[in-house]
């Protein structure tokens, strides 16, 4: 099979999907592919260097003539000129709105025959599928690509009933760097941390939006402490809620087992001192941080929404809870921090699940045959 040169489009710094493009383009080059980056920003996993990643920087002049700098326009003047000077085989875009859209503006500007695949990761349909007017413009996204994935059933058949596009969408499940992600040795961390070796942990780690519901997991675990008060809640992260948060644990008087550890790169040792982990998100496409604590060997408390009983199935690997049920997550996690026996097979169906489930080389070589597809068809 040829070797192909794939245009790969998506948001820099904004969570998962930017963490799953950046993952995907490293696992392709492991098999020869050459992957050219098109962001406004280095992606901000992509810090090894690597011969096979090029990353072309999207930049946006900021002419007084436009009162907001175009940069969907400027993206596709990028991809265009990506696409004549590299001879790129297929363009990879990460989120519909803008991405898609620039693709297709792009391939028309080079004036070419190029194949898009679109993949679809949560708020470009559960957000903007709800606005009349960027629902048409998701819908043209799409309609102009020659494939389309979403990154869980629930997000496929959420994007057929809002957006209507005419063409079908592939569920393609997310993955994870397993060479990073698996049970560590976290050393001192726990320590460190100020956490006693007999206490237990549970972590929510995430970037403090809204939608990630944070005062339910607050709230929530004021009533795990009342029923154990050997418990610490690490939450792990940087966003607009966070202030708020603080000032939360203090109200609930909180501060001595709420830990807040800001942004952290060692994700899996603060995993391997963890218990179990606290995800109450009221909208969640997939919930990659939840396959991260799997892989680590790690269960969740969960909200049973969206995407995320495709990953934590209820009363195997985790427990799921309806949305905004503090009284319920509570429960459970006490349930789960007071039984070693019952802790341990979750622990184990932890890491089967995401080792058999979410194979990071069987899904790889699900997109690589999607990227051959659409190359043989173009
Ligand atoms: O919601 C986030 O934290 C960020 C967001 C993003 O755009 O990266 O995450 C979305 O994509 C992730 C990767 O596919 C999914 O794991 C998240 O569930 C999804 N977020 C939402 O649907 C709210």
């Amino acid at each position: 099979m040829n070797k192909l040169k794939v245009g790969v489009i998506c948001y820099p710094s904004l969570g998962g999907s930017g963490v799953v493009a950046t993952e995907l383009g490293q696992k392709m080059t492991e098999r020869g592919h050459e992957m050219h980056f098109i962001s406004s920003g280095r992606p901000f996993r992509l810090t090894e260097e690597n011969p096979r990643i090029i990353f072309h920087e999207v930049k946006i002049d900021d002419y007084a003539v436009f009162q907001y700098p175009p940069y969907d326009i400027a993206l596709a003047n990028e991809i265009a000129q990506v696409i004549e000077e590299e001879k790129l085989d297929l363009l990879h875009v990460h989120y519909a709105v803008p991405h898609a859209i620039s693709a297709s503006l792009g391939k028309d500007m080079a004036q070419s025959d190029i194949g898009i695949i679109t993949t679809l990761h949560g708020t470009d349909v559960t957000i903007l599928g709800h606005d009349p007017g960027l629902r048409n413009t998701v819908r043209y996204g799409i309609n102009k690509s020659d494939r389309t994935t979403a990154v869980s059933e629930f997000l496929a058949q959420e994007t057929m009933e809002l957006i209507r596009p005419d063409r079908p969408i592939m569920r393609i499940h997310n993955f994870i760097d397993e060479n990073r992600y698996r049970p560590v040795e976290p050393g001192l961390l726990k320590e460190e941390l100020g956490i006693r070796q007999e206490e237990r942990v549970m972590i929510h780690i995430s970037n403090f939006r809204k939608v990630k519901r944070i005062p339910d997991i607050i709230m929530s675990f004021q009533k795990v402490v009342e029923k154990m008060p050997d418990v610490k809640l690490l939450l792990v992260g940087e966003g607009p809620e966070k202030p708020d948060m603080e000032q939360l644990v203090l109200d609930l008087h909180l501060e001595s087992h709420v830990i807040f550890t800001g942004k952290r790169n060692d994700l899996p040792e603060l995993l391997a001192i963890s218990d179990v982990m606290f995800q109450m998100s009221e909208k969640e496409a997939f919930g990659l941080v939840l396959l991260e604590a799997l892989a680590c060997g790690v269960p969740s408390i969960a909200t049973d929404i969206g995407g995320i009983p495709e990953v934590i199935e209820d009363g195997v690997n985790g427990f799921l809870v309806p949305l905004g049920d503090c009284e319920e997550a509570a429960a459970k996690a006490v349930t789960l921090l007071q039984d070693d026996a019952l802790l341990d097979t979750f622990k184990r169906h932890a890491l089967a699940i995401a080792n058999e489930k979410f194979d990071t080389e069987t899904i790889v070589s699900q997109y690589e045959s999607l990227y051959y597809e659409v190359v043989g068809r173009t």
